[in-house]
């Protein structure tokens, strides 16, 4: 049987690590939350005590049918039968580790560069150990952090030669990255095979749940693009969808968690409702838990964001992130302040946003391009010319590996691949507050309910709501912003219900 090494857990012995829990029962907690490989490292006791340790941990492995390597003693590997061992680049070489193990066990090695990468390759190693990703404080005097770019050059090189050749990364790996690694090392035909860590899992208080955490983390990794992304290319192609998905959303009613500002709750709650979601206005973050398993979608909205509320929204990522939950990120006057401009780097680097939403100058604090203090909370003036544009929302959303829309008099909405101008939309917009947030609520509805192609998801919601705005603008009664207001609810409510009758005519309007 193949080896997984999806979850793959290094131990330590050090107090500062294992703490006083007793090794042998962290290990058996990691095994029952998920964890698929164990390597048992130790780096100051002597052979006898190795000995007795790896006994009592291989006891406890193979009762979960799980291998056991040993860190770097390939003489006690052999005296307990494990089932291999890891060997760092100064350790025993692979070849008389392997003359004294045999050909069935298991050996890994450790490489930070393509170097020694293609080295390990080429001479037998079963798997390749790489990193170190990230700055540790679980091994000091690392050769080199390598961070995704490092990994994604490995990968890349051994793609074509090693194609089979099971990877994992190490090094700062924990329930806010992982998911970010995993897809943004892909190279084309080669991602990674596992995750390893040590303090993830042997530091937590509760190792069962930390590695149960990371298990489903790494089972609900975001795809990397869009599966559909090739045949969904022309305009003509994507816009041909979007009545079935608008039929989808009103059949589906699909919850449309919103953690958003003051100013908007109630707008955004009637802006859900109108279009066919179900909405649910939840600040705190503990019950992200409870609603990321209803199958909905969560819009973080830091229009007023606390020092609270900052706690609320990245427990409440941890929470879709988990179970692949989409979100979408509302940076709502990112770069207005320090605060806003620091919630912004904490947000992105707590886990991983499906779509980014926000204007020019939020989108170029998410980018960290922005140059001089935003306003306030409105759109501001435009600066940059069209081409500029698109490469502002191209740029973040390939190196995000997401989806970002910026919107202004005109929208323009890229998945990184593909790059789409949207002229639909009304004036009044500008003048009503919340227009912004609740196209947000909008959007985060149908990604909850189109998976497939995250966007065409959004250009989906960005078209109905904008469509119903133009709409509604036009009617005899409407004056003003404030019979627009009415006027619009009712527009997304027309759309909506008439979506089952299979009445595309409004998509006409579509610019
Ligand atoms: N090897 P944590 S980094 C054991 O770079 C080990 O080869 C590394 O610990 C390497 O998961 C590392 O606590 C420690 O960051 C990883
Ligand atoms: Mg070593």
């Amino acid at each position: 049987m193949a080896t997984d090494y999806s979850l793959y857990l290094v131990t330590d012995s050090t107090p500062a690590i294992l703490g006083d829990k007793d090794l042998p029962s962290v290990v058996e907690a990691a095994l029952q939350g998920g964890v698929t490989i164990v390597q048992y490292r130790d780096k100051s006791s002597d052979t006898a005590d190795l000995i007795r340790m790896g006994e009592r941990l291989h006891a406890i492995t193979k009762k979960h049918n799980v291998p056991l390597l040993i860190n770097d003693h390939v003489g006690v590997a052999q005296a307990i039968g494990a089932e291999g061992v890891h060997l760092g680049q100064d350790d025993m070489d692979l070849q008389t580790a392997r003359r004294i193990l045999g050909p069935e066990a298991i050996i890994g090695v450790s490489a930070s560069n393509v170097f020694e990468a293609i080295e390990a390759a080429s001479g037998g190693a079963n798997y390749l150990g790489i990193g170190t990703l990230y700055a540790t404080p679980t091994k000091e005097n690392t050769k080199s952090i390598i961070g995704t770019a490092g990994l994604r050059d490995i990968l890349q090189f051994i793609s074509k030669p090693y194609h089979k050749l099971p990877t994992v990364a190490i090094g700062g790996l924990n329930d806010s990255n992982i998911q970010r690694v995993i897809f943004q090392s892909k190279s084309p035909n080669k991602g990674l095979d596992g995750i390893a860590v040590v303090s993830a899992i042997i530091a937590a208080a509760d190792p069962e749940d930390a590695a149960a955490a990371l298990r489903r983390l790494i089972d609900n990794v975001p795809p990397t693009l869009s599966p559909k992304a090739n045949e969904n290319q022309k305009v003509e192609t994507l816009l041909s969808q979007i009545p079935s998905i608008v039929k989808k959303l009103v059949q589906a009613n699909p919850l449309c968690h919103n953690m958003t500002n003051l100013v908007v709750q109630n707008f955004a709650a009637n802006v859900a409702l109108s279009i066919g979601a179900s909405p649910i206005m939840a600040n705190y973050g503990e019950e992200a838990k409870d609603l990321a398993r209803l199958g909905g979608a969560l819009v973080i909205n830091m229009g007023t964001v606390t020092p609270e509320g900052l706690l609320n929204y990245t427990s409440a990522m941890r929470a879709y992130n988990e179970v692949g939950g989409p979100i979408l990120f509302d940076p709502v006057g990112a770069g207005a302040t320090e605060v806003r401009r620091r919630a912004v780097k904490t947000l992105m680097s707590n886990g991983y946003f499906n779509v980014i939403k926000g204007n020019e100058n939020e989108i170029l604090t998410v980018l960290g391009e922005s140059t001089g203090q935003q306003k306030g909370v409105d759109s501001g003036a435009s600066t940059s010319e069209e081409a500029e544009k698109v490469r502002l929302v191209k740029t973040l959303a390939a190196r995000e590996r997401n989806v970002v829309l910026m919107t202004g008099k005109t929208d323009y909405l890229s998945d990184g691949d593909r790059t789409y101008t949207i002229q639909n939309g009304h004036a009044y917009l500008g003048r009503i507050t919340g227009s912004g947030c609740t196209l947000g609520t909008t959007i985060a509805a149908f990604l909850a309910v189109h998976k497939e192609d995250r966007l065409l998801a959004a250009l989906a919601g960005i078209l109905m709501f904008e469509i119903a705005a133009e709409q509604a603008a036009a009617r005899d009664d409407v004056k003003g912003p404030g019979t627009f207001v009415p006027a619009f609810l009712d527009q997304l409510y027309h759309i909506s219900a008439d979506a089952s009758e299979d009445n595309s005519g409004w998509l006409k309007a579509a610019k």
